[in-house]
């Protein structure tokens, strides 16, 4: 089962993730992805998908035209664990593969 991370330690992570942020109210983190069109988006989509099912840890995300709204957090464990933060870094990996 994997822990939680307490407030220091989030902070912590966070100064080494590029565009996210702690979600206000909420153990979670955030960050709205932005491409050049949709075609970008989903497949930037299409990749993190295929990821998230291999290492069975799912954004929760909304994707308007060629934005893409993340939130990460691990529901089983009630809070934000490194599951979420190593999921965080591929994104930001792979979006980064768009530009
Ligand atoms: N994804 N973000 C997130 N948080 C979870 O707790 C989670 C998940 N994907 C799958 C999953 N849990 C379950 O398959 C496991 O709890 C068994």
């Amino acid at each position: 089962m994997v822990e939680r991370m307490l407030a220091e330690a989030r902070a912590s992570a966070l100064r080494d993730l590029p565009g996210w942020s702690e979600v206000d109210g909420r153990e979670a983190i955030t960050r709205t992805f932005t491409f050049r069109d949709f075609n970008e988006a989903f497949g930037f989509m299409t990749r993190v998908a295929l990821l998230a099912e291999k290492r069975d840890h799912h954004p929760e995300w909304r994707n308007v035209y060629r934005t893409v709204e993340v939130v990460l957090a691990t529901h089983d464990a009630g809070g934000v664990t490194a599951r979420d933060i190593e999921l965080a870094k591929a994104m930001n990996a792979i979006a980064a593969a768009h530009v």
